[in-house]
């Protein structure tokens, strides 16, 4: 029985699960049900399996993933049985793989084609979904999974006069299953997506006439398609399961090494040398991993972008439409770029015109042609390759309806909220295969796959074995995880591009990154930490009892956590360990492999007398603006036991860019060399010698601020105290990041963040020991928090760190500056640590919290 005459081989109307889409996600699903010993149902609209394999059948319609890794490794057998015929394979032989598998397999039986699903129904009584078809069935089942692609349902062409054309229209996405014979006719493609590129040179290779009518053209590389190469196959021959696991715990789900070469750190013959390498290899991941920051720094990325853009120009000979085929709106990766063959040198042909939509917008389309621009030019085919809603089309298009009468689409409105791009609350049983919020499109679509598929079969034998039948994710873990999605989509290069990542192409869609960016490997130890942690973040309840452990399972800053994590693998010996000469020699060696932070106008270093008459070192920052300039003294962080007037230069010389300040950075005397009180009256010394000689200096006389960091926060306040108990310098400001305030109390903070986050509570219990006798902490120049009064102080700018020791002491500080009537702005970083913020160059989050302190800054001088 051919499956594509639409025979329902399955009828049961009560099963434990439905699934919708029969593609690799619904067939590997059936495998493990069935495996599972689960009833269930699959649904496809199609009249076979493959999903996006079976309805995107234009010309050169092919996989961008090296075929070989773009294939299941749940069966063994078929890397051996099933032989590739190229590096990157085309529709058919891609469908036929899926063919052969649901063969193989016998899952034929388990799926009802062309059933599309209408809408679902969760029911709270009998905690169950129906799902309805437009076949007009009505299945009930305890589970609801949506397997239905990311890219399945085309985008509306948006395009005036689509309705009066009278010659051929063409769907890229929904293409004639018997093919199209273009020859001799002439053919307008609308969209240079990957769908485009892949077929406008098949298309000129019939057509007597081709005009591609382009929005925005495409960052495309040559695939250097072929028979899969030796180099490929040799290391999945070599030791398939070592290959195939290497694949899940890389950041795209293929095994390729990453780079950790900066594109900004080598001269141009090498970064032309490893360029070349990288595209010679014909491989996305391969292109966009060449330097470590090419989609980070934007710097970075131009570089690569451009020499992609010399390669266009060096295949195109018309120069004009070579600069039209030349993206240069946004970075190199942030649209998803295109692998192609023969695709820029199709443009060299006599017949193949290129119309760009910016200056010639089409007009409207006509019963037999286009009007664009001044022009009209008739055709006999239209094709749109106009792309897909992507993500979450596929899903809304079904009316899936949850507790309490919400739907998923109003839920929606504003952005998918979804906990791991599995489930959203509300919606309890229903799943989702690769959802919005999991890497997904930004990967190998099998790696994710299979791992979304195991996760949720796993979750299902884990419900049955335990008696709970209703799993559901709380509401602060989703909302916990879409910050996360959005924290790392803000500090990507994608979130300003117009992309489908972004859910742009698609007019009044909203404007939020849909895949998770933290790629295959972070995700899954997500993934893995939440089951781990008893289903962190999931409610679930049933006979068996109720089960809910909430919370949030990435809190800190997606690029704190990349730090945190690298540092946790360094296994490095705790600083409380060593002795303090040890410790400054470790600060010193791990801060000279810091990126410099950003160039100034000049750097000056002198020495300037200390409270007990001795010399301190200084460093001057002065902007790269015309002078004189208004001036902070600065003190470093380091517990009063490490660092220097230099070790905060990064962030320095950013704040001093940033504000147009100049910065003298000083370095007071250490403990315990030099205990308590030394460190604070250097602090205040230092600033009134910087005020006496503030013209020489460069700076304008009573234009003068205060700023600290850590101990170096704590010296600042304290400076501020005794300048305004001492008559002067009058302050114009004080900014304190992550301050150290008071000595005296064990605020809940200090355990509470007291692990895990580098500035740790016996680290800091260390600092203080060095530095004070516990008898002297309460004295305000130890403790500034504890002076008799706060009023009086210039303008203060705290900055907390959600996930500091030094956090509640710093919020107290803040709080009891404005209870006494102190103008207080206070930044709290949310998902920082005690150091983040410093992290110039380092943690691209901080970012925004030092362009508020600048702005500070700005503020104590207007
Ligand atoms: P894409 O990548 O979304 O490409 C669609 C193309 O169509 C793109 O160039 C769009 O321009 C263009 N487009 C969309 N709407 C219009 C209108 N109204 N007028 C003119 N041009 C338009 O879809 P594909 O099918 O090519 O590829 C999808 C994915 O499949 C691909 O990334 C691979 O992962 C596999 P825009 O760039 O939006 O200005």
């Amino acid at each position: 029985m051919r499956p594509d005459q639409g025979v329902v081989m399955t009828s049961a109307n009560d099963v434990d699960v439905v699934v919708a889409g029969a593609g690799f996600s619904g067939l590997y699903l059936v495998h493990r049900l069935r495996e599972a010993g689960f009833s269930f149902r699959v649904l496809e609209s199609g009249g076979d399996v493959g999903g996006t394999w079976y309805w995107n059948r234009y010309p050169g319609a092919r996989c961008d993933i090296p075929t070989t890794d773009y294939t299941y490794s749940w069966d063994p057998e078929l890397d051996r049985e099933w032989t590739w015929s190229e590096k990157y394979a085309t529709q058919p032989e891609i469908l036929s793989y899926a063919q052969h598998v649901a063969k193989k397999h016998d899952m034929y039986p388990h799926i009802t084609f062309n059933t599309r699903v209408k809408d679902a129904q969760w029911d709270d009584s009998t905690r169950k979904w129906t799902v309805r078809t437009e076949t007009g069935e009505a299945i009930t089942c305890r589970h609801y999974i949506m397997a239905t692609g990311c890219l399945s349902v085309p985008k509306d062409p948006d395009i005036p006069g689509t309705e009066n054309f009278a010659g051929g229209v063409y769907v890229t996405g929904r293409w004639p299953h018997e093919g199209v014979d273009f020859t001799g006719r002439r053919v307008a493609v609308i969209g240079t997506g990957s769908s485009g590129i892949q077929s406008i040179p098949l298309i000129a290779e019939q057509a007597s006439q081709v005009t591609v009518f382009q929005r925005t053209p495409n960052f495309s590389v040559p695939a250097f398609n072929g028979p899969v190469s030796e180099d490929r196959k040799a290391p999945l021959l070599a030791d398939r399961d070592a290959y195939r696991e290497s694949a899940k715990w890389t950041r795209g789900g293929v095994p390729l090494p990453p780079s950790e070469v900066s594109a900004l750190a080598v001269t141009p013959e090498q970064r032309r040398e490893m360029f070349e390498a990288g595209w010679k290899r014909g491989e996305l991941f391969s292109i966009l991993g060449i330097f470590m920051d090419q989609s980070t720094n934007r710097e970075a990325n131009d570089l690569v972008s451009e020499m992609i853009r010399e390669k266009i120009r060096a295949t195109v000979k018309d120069p004009v439409t070579a600069e039209l085929l030349c993206p240069k709106t946004y970075p190199f990766g942030t649209k998803r770029p295109c692998l192609d063959t023969n695709y820029f040198d199709t443009y060299n042909k006599p017949h193949v015109r290129l119309v760009d939509l910016n200056t010639s917008p089409i007009r409207t389309i006509t019963s037999d042609g286009i009007t664009f621009g001044d022009e009209t030019v008739q055709f006999d085919d239209i094709v749109y390759a106009t792309g897909f809603d992507a993500m979450t089309g596929a899903i809304v298009s079904v009316d899936i309806t949850g507790r309490n009468g919400t739907t998923l689409k109003k839920k929606w409105e504003h952005g998918p909220l979804q906990y791991l791009g599995l489930m959203s609350t509300e919606f309890p049983n229903f799943f989702m295969i690769t959802g919005p919020g999991s890497p997904s499109v930004l990967s190998n679509m099998m790696v994710s796959i299979e791992q979304h598929v195991d996760w949720v079969t796993d979750t299902l034998v884990h419900m049955r074995d335990n008696g709970l039948d209703m799993i559901e994710p709380t509401e602060t873990a989703e909302a916990g995880w879409v910050r996360h999605g959005a924290e790392f989509a803000d500090i990507s290069l994608m979130k300003d591009t117009n992309s489908w990542y972004m859910g742009a192409n698609v007019p009044g869609k909203p404007r939020v990154m849909l895949p998770y960016l933290g790629g295959v490997d972070g995700y899954r130890r997500a993934c893995n930490e939440v089951v781990e942690r008893g289903y962190l973040g999931f409610s679930m309840t049933g006979p068996g009892g109720k089960v809910c452990n909430d919370g949030v399972i990435r809190s800190v800053q997606p690029d704190v956590f990349i730090v945190l994590d690298m540092m946790s693998q360094m296994g490095l010996p705790p600083m409380e360990s060593m002795t303090p000469e040890g410790a400054r020699e470790f600060s010193n060696a791990s801060g000279a492999m810091r990126p410099p932070g950003p160039e100034v106008g000049e750097m000056v270093d002198g020495t300037l007398p200390g409270a007990d008459g001795s010399p301190l070192e200084y460093r001057l920052y002065r902007p790269a603006t015309k002078g004189p300039h208004p001036v902070v003294v600065y003190f470093h962080g380091g517990g009063w036991v490490i660092g220097s007037h230099v070790s905060d230069e990064p962030m320095v010389r950013d704040l001093c860019v940033r504000s147009g300040a100049m910065f003298v950075s000083v370095n007071y005397r250490h403990a315990p060399e030099a205990r308590f009180p030394a460190a604070a009256e250097d602090g205040y010394a230092a600033l009134t010698w910087v005020n006496d000689h503030i013209t020489e200096l460069g700076g304008i006389p009573g234009k003068i601020a205060v700023a600290g960091w850590s101990a170096g926060g704590n010296v600042a306040a304290v400076a501020a105290q005794l300048a305004r108990d001492n008559n002067g310098p009058a302050l114009c400001g004080q900014l304190l990041l992550t301050p150290v305030t008071d000595g005296t109390k064990e605020y809940p903070s200090l355990s509470l963040n007291g692990e895990g986050y580098i500035l740790t509570k016996s680290l800091m219990d260390w600092f203080w020991d060095n530095y004070a006798d516990r008898k002297d902490r309460s004295h305000p120049k130890a403790s500034p928090l504890k002076a008799a009064s706060l009023a009086g102080l210039p303008p203060t700018t705290v900055v907390t760190a959600q996930f500091d020791p030094l956090r509640d002491e710093g919020n107290a500080y803040a709080e009891a500056l404005r209870e006494a009537g102190v103008k207080v702005t206070h930044i709290q970083a949310g998902g920082h640590i005690h150091t983040s913020i410093s992290m110039v160059g380092v943690i691209l989050s901080g970012e925004k919290h030092r362009e508020k302190m600048a702005e500070s800054i700005r503020g104590f001088f207007a």
